[in-house]
């Protein structure tokens, strides 16, 4: 399997992040990512493919906010990591001010996602990892590869950061298969989390398919996105399929969803398939809830790769720091 890591990803290091009511120190840790290269290498260098492949995806504004905006902090005098506090009601006026809080709000839907000083270099190296990732997919040189990403994607929308990511890695690579000359690409997001910033990103397009297997947001972050009954909208109406589960869910009932979303991708008859992959789906996690155990992890892969396609696995949550490579090694193997 084809492997890639870039190590300026290290450089994101938020301080702290906002958890029912009281500051506790980031959940995303460097370590998530050094971990997973030191015990699960070798891995390739992330080429450089500039910012064409993240505009294809993300808006030249949100993008331009994202570069700017520690230096902008800093400049208005803050110390710590740039983070909002006040965000614009859904249906306010589009307002387009100049002041930093402001800025953040606009661009932002949660107080979980700092941005530090290292964060546009580590998001920007993060995206070029997965664009690297997926070259030899789509010159046929091999059958599966896996992108290191950190800070995770599958949060960031078009405009928007949140939920401890910021450019939406799968997202990206999946579009620049699509720009590339495949017609038809499958996401099929196995995060804890829903994948609201990819729904988002594809939820008019017909071209990718967009499938995701999440805690239910009736109980669960993000809350907002990931029911059932968002299927897509316009040409992309019926490419989006939410398939969520209650919390406690074991390995059964998970493959039993999963059995779901890949008849619907063969359907859909993708060329390509994109795995968000998270390992918060862990039993062990500190922030999520499901019952997946590491010996689990082969079963589901083994499942996904019966689907027989070119599969680019780019790495999403899993907070279980001393458990992280093991799980991630189990779901590898599984290809
Ligand atoms: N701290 C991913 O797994 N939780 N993101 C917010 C307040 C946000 C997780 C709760 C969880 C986001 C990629
Ligand atoms: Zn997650």
């Amino acid at each position: 399997m084809y492997k890639v890591f870039d190590p300026r990803q290290l450089l994101h290091a938020p301080d702290v992040e906002l958890h029912n009511g009281r500051l506790i120190p980031h959940v995303d840790r460097p370590a998530r990512a050094q971990v997973i290269a030191e015990r699960l290498g070798p891995f390739g260098p992330a080429e450089d493919f500039g910012r064409e492949p993240i505009l294809a995806v993300h808006t030249p504004e949100y993008v331009d906010f994202l570069e700017g905006a520690w230096r902008l902090w800093r400049d208005s005098g803050r110390s710590g990591d740039a983070i909002g506090y006040t965000w614009p009601v859904v249906k306010r006026r589009p307002l387009q001010l100049d002041r930093i809080d402001a800025q953040l709000g606009r661009f932002s839907y949660d107080a979980g996602t700092p941005i530090a000083e290292g964060t546009w270099a580590a998001a920007y190296w993060g995206a070029q990892t997965a664009v690297t990732a997926i070259q030899p997919l789509l010159s046929g040189s091999v059958r599966t590869a896996f992108a290191l990403c950190r800070p995770p994607g599958h949060h960031a929308g078009p405009d928007y950061l949140g939920g401890y990511c910021y450019l939406n890695n799968a997202a990206i690579a999946a579009r620049a298969a699509t720009l590339a000359g495949r017609s038809r690409v499958a996401v099929l997001d196995v995060d804890y989390h829903h994948g609201n910033g990819t729904q988002d990103i594809f939820y008019e397009a017909k071209d990718v398919f967009f499938a995701s297997i999440h805690g239910d947001p009736a109980t669960e972050y993000p809350f907002y996105w990931g029911h059932h009954d968002e299927r897509g909208a316009g040409e992309g109406e019926g490419f989006t399929l939410n398939l969520p589960l209650p919390r406690e869910t074991t390995l059964a009932p998970y493959l039993n969803a999963l059995d779901l979303a890949l008849e619907a991708i063969a359907g859909f008859d993708a060329q390509l398939l994109v795995v968000s992959f998270g390992a918060d789906t862990y039993e062990a996690d500190p922030i999520s809830h499901f019952r997946i155990a590491t010996s689990d992890y082969p079963r589901i892969a083994r499942q996904i790769a019966q689907l027989r396609l070119p599969t680019l696995i780019v790495m999403e949550g899993g907070y279980a720091v001393e458990a992280l490579s093991e799980n991630v090694g189990s779901f590898l193997s599984g290809f």
